[in-house]
């Protein structure tokens, strides 16, 4: 068979199989209730969160605000809680939209999560001319006791450490490592264990699918817990790709991490569907490109036949979550839509990816109905 000929045929079979799933989901959703939501079908399997920009705390868009409110019962702020954002000069700090985004949080009985509190990237100017260990410490329980004293009680968990590691698992020569060497890794989470005692403390990191970086988390969160300092989970953060990571290295991952006591996360999940150049993974937000269109295919709309076998990814990768259930207590889209997608921006700008479950109309996509029918798979 010639190969167009065989690509026409793969077509026509992805699209049957989507208008099949299409048409059962729909009718099914009536079926069941009016207002199934992915955040009602895996009540009993994890949260369903998001992440929000600052357009979503201040309801620039009805629809999105609506989707927010019936899709997802957990939030996690894209940007505004980062350091430079939240924390901008030694004594200022802006609470302005910290402060709706957790009273929106709890007007919808959401499970609240602070992102980020330790992080190389996005910290304030300031903070990168601090030059002892001393110095550092003091920062880091002003930034520490200050947010978290804010929101004692109200937000739930904390991405306490963000990406502290290389890609060879080594730990990675960000300003905390130079001013306090690894030390500050347990400052941190001793900090925020004694600002709020009953939040939930995590370490959160991107390519944790990858053997060399996991096996250097799993390294550095048994030396902290020897040391017993709390840890409460993990957060995979999950930019994840159409090829990439296999299921066999995203199902490591859930058990090694369970094996350590921790409850485990996705907690920035989408999935590109355009190329990458050069092979590059991962989420360094450093890392930039040109590109032309063949590297963006898809600016005119999504084929059916990728949308499709994004829903398949999508569908995989889900049915995974729901079998290790036990473990996960959370899984957050990185974005509510399409459009909002901070993969529309890298690793090459101003491209049209489709990484998420909603389009750019906040209308559900395949891949939305691919993961609602698969509780009843089951
Ligand atoms: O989605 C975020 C994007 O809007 C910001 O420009 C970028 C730089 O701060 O950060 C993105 O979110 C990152 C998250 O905070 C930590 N993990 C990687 C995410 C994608 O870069």
């Amino acid at each position: 068979m010639r190969p167009n000929c065989f690509f026409t045929i793969l077509t026509i079979v992805l699209l049957a199989y989507s208008c099949e799933q299409q048409s059962s989901s729909s009718a099914g959703f009536k079926d069941d209730t009016e207002t199934a939501t992915l955040a009602n079908v895996f009540e009993d399997n994890f949260y369903i969160g998001t992440a929000l920009g600052a357009q979503h705390i201040t309801g620039e868009n009805a629809k999105a605000t609506e989707l927010i409110q019936t899709q997802f019962n957990a939030i996690t702020p894209e940007n505004i809680m980062k350091w430079m954002h939240i924390h901008p000069g030694r004594d200022s700090f802006n609470f302005d939209l910290p402060d709706q985004f957790v009273a929106l949080g709890e007007a919808n009985d959401m499970h609240i999560v602070g992102h980020t509190l330790v992080w190389h990237s996005q910290t304030a100017p300031w903070v990168n001319d601090i030059a002892d260990s001393a110095a550092m410490a003091a920062v880091m329980e002003q930034h520490i006791n200050t947010i978290m004293g804010r929101y004692k009680g109200r937000v739930h968990g904390w991405d306490v450490v963000n990406e502290a590691l290389n890609e060879d698992g080594s730990l990675r020569e960000s300003i905390f490592l130079k001013t306090m060497g690894e030390a500050y890794l347990k400052r941190a989470f001793d900090l925020a264990a004694a600002a709020d005692p009953d939040a939930e403390l995590y370490y959160n990191d991107y390519n944790l699918c990858e053997p060399a970086k996991r096996a250097g988390c799993i390294e550095m969160i048994k030396k902290l817990q020897a040391d017993g300092t709390k840890i409460d989970g993990v957060g995979i953060q999950g930019h994840f790709y159409m090829n990439t990571p296999s299921l066999e290295e995203i199902e490591k991952t859930i058990r090694e991490f369970s094996a350590l006591g921790l409850k485990v996360m996705f907690t920035e999940v989408d999935i590109s569907v355009l190329p990458t150049p050069w092979g590059l993974r991962g989420a360094d937000v450093n890392q930039n490109f040109e590109g032309g269109n063949i590297m963006d295919p898809y600016q005119e709309g999504l084929p059916d036949s990728v949308a499709v076998s994004l829903g398949k990814r999508y569908a995989d990768i889900f049915r995974l979550f729901l079998k290790y259930d036990e473990n996960i207590s959370r899984v957050t889209f990185w974005g509510v839509d399409d459009g909002h997608s901070w993969k529309n921006n890298f690793p090459i700008r101003g491209r049209t990816d489709y990484t998420l479950l909603f389009d750019r109309n906040q209308e559900p996509k395949v891949a939305f109905d691919s993961l609602m029918v698969l509780k009843r798979a089951e």
